[in-house]
């Protein structure tokens, strides 16, 4: 087992930041190709999509693992900018998502295609039960910022989400954001 002496880290609860910063992870909108229903066009493959700023703790089911995401606004095509989104590899580890700032959708799916859509904005707790994938889609026209902790052996599992995608996509519409069946669903 490893354990870990207790520590205080700083999470601004404006802006996301972790202070000491220790493990940032930076997407660009070139990262996420093939995720949305329209190519990424090239001359954006370069923008920022979201960041995630990690507090660190070693790998086992008996610590936990939290980080802040910064999701950037915006649209390919008429989809608004999400996350890769993952089952955990460890399939049955929960993970907790509290909404900071912004106007989001969590997006999840289960391996036999169920799916559930949640709202994310200022204090929302969103409890993401185990064995359902999740992807946050930023349906606002600020950053979505959320914090989120997890079982720290939990690990991504992004391939299956790369091959099948999620039963629903979040499109811009006339009068607000839609939850459409996914066309490129594949299961
Ligand atoms: C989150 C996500 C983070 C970025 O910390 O990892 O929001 O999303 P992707 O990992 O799908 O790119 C989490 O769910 N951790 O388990
Ligand atoms: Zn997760």
């Amino acid at each position: 087992m490893t354990s870990l002496e207790p520590f205080t880290t700083m999470l601004d609860l404006e802006a996301g930041a972790i202070e000491p910063e220790r493990k940032l992870t930076e997407r660009r909108l070139g990262d996420l190709d093939g995720l949305f229903l329209e190519p990424v066009p090239a001359e954006r493959a370069g923008e920022p999509a979201y960041t995630v700023s990690e507090i660190p703790a070693p790998v086992s089911g008996s610590n936990l693992l939290s980080s802040t995401t910064v999701l950037q606004p915006g649209r390919v095509g008429r989809e608004f900018h999400m996350t890769k989104g993952h089952y955990h590899e460890v399939r049955d580890r929960a993970e907790i998502y509290v909404t900071l700032a912004g106007e989001g959708r969590l997006v999840m799916g289960t391996e036999d295609g169920r799916h559930q859509v949640e709202p994310m904005r200022r204090g929302t707790v969103n409890y993401v039960a185990g064995r359902w994938a999740h992807r946050s889609v930023n349906v606002g026209g600020e950053p979505l910022i959320f914090y989120a902790v997890y079982v720290a052996d939990a690990g991504y599992d992004y391939g299956t989400i790369e091959e099948e995608g999620f039963p629903v996509v979040v499109l811009a519409g006339d009068s607000g954001p839609e939850v459409v069946p996914n066309p490129r669903y594949r299961k």
